[in-house]
């Protein structure tokens, strides 16, 4: 357990630790505040002596008056959980340094000096996983955002850029592999049997992007030849058993390289690239500079254990974690409220990239539905925030879907103004300009907009305001002309009850309902808060196709037929506008059902209508499986519970499932016959098998609901025949939510055949909890007792909780032990892994939004936390906000 978890015990490991309860109130951090730096780094050498148990680390840091600072002669030094155990300036020891809370300050005269601290560890203890820790036998280190103070002292902050020299020692047999950020420049045999190297890496980089990893790895190796020639050595470095699931990775990074270059003229600029895969770890990856360190469920994948989710996840964290190499590492934050700089950009480049691998139509699709569960609820509840946020407690909460993906569809509005073309000329700016600097969303804007030859003064609403716009449409037609109205409200966030109308471009099309077609898309913006759109040539009233490709992140409220919304669904040459068609078909129907507006003849009428679209989706030949399969994916309950001032999750998920339930057994027959076609089709990456392979749990899904012994007997089959994990997932998903004896056997087999995989048995876990099973609270409590399971493993414990927490049947059962549930979980590992814990809050804060019984024991077990006296400042912040 790592010291923080223990704070009345004396520092056994001579980490320091905090005696006084943590203040109730975090500290604010305010935006407005910034100021440069008084002292800069220019260069820094770090010595380890690894252990797992005791590493000790000398740093010397060259420091030197930043002439852009206050000239303070103070130097600031943050640290946290550790003490200095010798201090020296220019070689010689000093006394008068002292300690602000947990940060160092050494008061210096000169203009340049030369300042050393020493400082000792404990890895194994460290179960916050921040800093340097110990996971399976290997040392790692994560410093973003604050970390790297977890190691030494250090002007710990985006905008003091250093270059790094790394000399590592440690026990040859222990940690044989040695890595640090750069290139390895020496390295040599110590005394009783210990090794140690020296590496160096030419580029300033702030301290979050340090990294040093020892351990018993091998790798998986390639070259790969940037367009200006420079050869680069590329490793995957995995546990002793694990390379033959590298491939995967190995060839996205070179497909992610290739990439750059050709995308966003981006080349590589080092002569190795490492990756290093670790189970242990509380995010999915990070782009230490040269030195990626990786959740292991981002980088192993072979058929018989990883989904094709799973490929297309490592695909896209992979590139994600390259792109960085610009996007965040050459130019890097100046501080902490720019992350969506690095971030939102970075999201959009890695979804043109998995866009350009595979199908645009589907990855757009998958990418908005992301959006809506994550964000959308994120935007419009207590935790809401700018994507470039004005203040904050703790900077690991604001690692959110708002600043990432959010982040990624504000760059996407530009690209799509600007065109493909002069965004580039935009984006070859911003590098350009910005290379080798701590930049802003400011600077990004500003490139943008001379390089692109766009204005953004009113665009910059984007990054200053929270709350997703909410559009909505009229629209009127007179014999000659159509005309639209479009009217935008952004609605009040926390600390924003005022906001102002933002640009919105929206390509819109609209149909000949007689023809089926357009005659062209238009791109219009809405800039004013209500606008009118006026269209000729149409002599009947048209089809309006509007926010084709998800153009803006809004919600556009536009009251109109089911036979429109069919219409759209069979006939828009858009292939998100089809999606949106036949979610928007479901929605009304559902929205309607549970907010008790539906007659019988309506529900039925309502049903029909589905039905119809569904069926034409299933039979259309045009279609594609992995688009079909996509057209087929009925709107989340998270989704549906956003569309409603208050709901209740109960209504929601019974009239979603009687709907899967009604669709099962209406389209009986042409759900079998797909079952039956994709079961026929052999595995194989390509996309014609994929597209199979996502049909058919679908159907198998659909089938279950209306008829579970059928679907016990087809899900059972496909489990025993399956070679590979897509359908062995997805049978075992469908028996886990059935009541049958074939849900025992497939579990205890499933078990049986992973035991030791780990990221196989989180799927064993996630699947148990995710079930709509009658019983799966008890299957839950009974989980978190099995011996596989483990607080101190992020992996697993997300696998059982965050299933948990997103399974409406679990959290949101009428009783309110899910929420207990979810309380107690946040309670316990907040002194394992504050981070961890931390993104279990959220749920919880929903319960404004939720109907007044389920409201009361949501908002209890925020209180019951809020009443520890010992808390996280990460759970701290989450649960104030959630309360205030
Ligand atoms: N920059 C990483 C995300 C990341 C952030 C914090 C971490 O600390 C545990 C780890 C990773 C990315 O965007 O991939
Ligand atoms: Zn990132």
């Amino acid at each position: 357990m790592d010291i923080a978890s223990r704070p009345s015990e004396p520092a056994e490991n001579t980490q320091v630790a905090d005696a006084a309860p943590p203040p109730a109130a975090p500290p604010v951090i305010r935006r407005e505040d910034y100021l440069p730096p008084a002292w800069l780094v220019p260069e820094v050498a770090l010595d380890f002596r690894l252990g797992l148990d005791a590493t000790k680390v000398v740093a010397k840091l060259s420091v030197a008056r930043n002439p852009a600072g206050s000239g303070a002669s103070t130097l600031r030094l943050n640290g946290d959980q550790i003490a200095p155990l010798a201090v020296r300036v220019d070689g010689l020891d000093v006394n008068d340094w002292r300690l602000d809370g947990s940060d160092l300050l050494v008061e210096l005269n000169g203009e340049a000096h030369a300042v050393e601290v020493e400082t000792a560890l404990n890895p194994a203890a460290n179960s916050q996983l921040m800093g340097l820790y110990a996971s399976n036998g290997m040392l790692c280190t994560q410093c973003e955002a604050e970390g790297f103070r977890r190691i030494t002292f250090f002007p710990d902050r985006p905008d003091v850029l250093s270059t790094y020299t790394v000399r590592m020692s440690g026990e040859k047999a222990q940690f044989p592999i040695l890595l640090a950020n750069g290139n390895c420049t020496a390295s040599g045999e110590g005394e009783d049997g210990t090794h140690w190297a020296e590496w160096h890496d030419p580029w300033p980089k702030p301290s979050y992007l340090f990294a040093l990893v020892a351990g018993d790895l091998v790798a998986n190796h390639a070259e790969f030849t940037t367009m200006g020639g420079r050869k680069v050595d590329l490793n995957i470095w995995v546990r002793p058993g694990d390379e033959d699931r590298t491939q995967h990775a190995m060839d996205s990074l070179v497909n992610s390289m290739k990439w750059d270059e050709e995308a966003f003229g981006r080349e590589y600029d080092l002569d190795l690239f490492n990756i290093v895969a670790v189970s242990d770890f509380n995010m999915g990856a990070m782009e230490n500079k040269g030195l990626n360190v990786f959740n292991t469920r981002y980088v192993l994948a072979d058929p018989e254990t990883a989904t094709d989710g799973d490929y297309d996840a490592v695909e896209g964290v992979i590139g994600h974690e390259y792109f960085h190499n610009w996007s965040g590492n050459r130019v890097t934050c100046r501080d902490w409220f720019q992350l969506s700089l690095k971030e939102g950009f970075t999201v959009l480049r890695d979804q043109l990239f998995s866009a350009d691998m595979g199908s645009e139509a589907v990855k757009r699709i998958e990418d908005v539905r992301v959006l809506r569960i994550a964000q959308f609820p994120e935007d419009s509840g207590p935790l809401a925030h700018p994507i470039r946020p004005d203040s904050f407690q703790e900077i690991s909460n604001f690692y959110t879907a708002t600043i990432y993906n959010k982040g990624a569809e504000v760059i996407r509005m530009m690209r799509t103004m600007a065109g493909l073309e002069r965004f580039r000329q935009g984006t070859d700016l911003y590098f350009e300009r910005h290379d080798g600097e701590a930049a802003t969303c400011e600077d990004f804007v500003k490139a943008i907009e001379d390089g692109a030859r766009l204005d953004l003064t009113q665009f910059r609403l984007w990054y200053s305001q929270a709350g997703t716009p909410q559009v909505a449409a009229e629209m009127a037609h007179n014999g000659t002309q159509t005309v639209l109205k479009l009217t935008q409200t952004v609605p009040a966030t926390p600390g924003q009850p005022e906001k102002q109308a933002m640009p919105i471009p929206l390509r819109v099309a609209l149909f000949d309902r007689d023809t089926g077609t357009h005659s062209g898309e238009q791109l219009i913006v809405l800039d004013k808060d209500s606008q009118t759109f006026t269209f000729d040539g149409f002599t009947q009233p048209p089809v309006l196709s509007i926010n084709r490709g998800f153009s803006a992140p809004v919600a556009i409220e536009f009251e109109r037929d089911s036979a429109d919304l069919v219409f759209l669904a069979a006939h828009d040459d858009d292939p998100f506008a089809r999606y949106e068609a036949m979610q928007g078909l479901v929605v009304q129907h559902l929205v309607a059902a549970v907010s008790g507006k539906l007659d019988d003849a309506a529900r039925a009428e309502g049903r029909a209508a589905i039905g119809e679209a569904y069926g034409s989706v299933i039979a259309d030949p045009a279609l594609d499986d992995l688009m079909r399969g996509e057209l087929m994916i009925l709107p989340a309950e998270t989704y549906l519970a956003e569309q409603l001032p208050v709901s209740d999750p109960g209504a929601i998920h019974a009239e979603r499932e009687a709907l899967k339930a009604w669709l099962g057994r209406e389209l009986a027959a042409p759900l079998k016959a797909l079952h039956d076609r994709a079961v026929a089709v052999a595995y194989s990456r390509e996309a014609a098998a994929r597209g199979a392979r996502k049909i058919k749990t679908q159907a198998l899904v659909l089938i279950a609901c209306s008829d579970p012994a059928e679907g016990a007997r087809r899900a059972f089959a496909q489990y025993q025949a399956a070679d590979n994990m897509t359908d062995r997932q997805g049978a075992l998903m469908v028996l886990a939510s059935l009541d049958a004896p074939e849900r025992e056997t497939a579990l205890a087999d499933f078990h049986d055949r992973y035991e030791g995989n780990a990221l196989v048995i989180d799927k064993w876990f996630s699947l148990q909890a995710g079930a709509l099973n009658p019983k799966v609270l008890e299957h839950i409590a009974a989980l978190a007792q099995h011996p596989d399971f483990t607080m101190t493993n992020p992996n697993r414990v997300r696998a059982l909780y965050m299933a948990a927490a997103a399974n409406p049947k679990a959290f949101h059962d009428a009783s309110g032990e899910g929420y207990r549930m979810i309380g107690d979980l946040i309670r316990r590992l907040d002194p394992i892994n504050a981070q961890t814990a931390a993104r279990f809050v959220p749920s919880l804060g929903r319960w404004r939004r939720i109907e007044p019984v389920r409201a009361a024991m949501m908002r209890a077990e925020l209180e019951r936390i809020a009443a520890l006296p010992e808390l996280s400042r990460d759970v701290r912040e989450q649960v104030s906000k959630s309360l205030g």
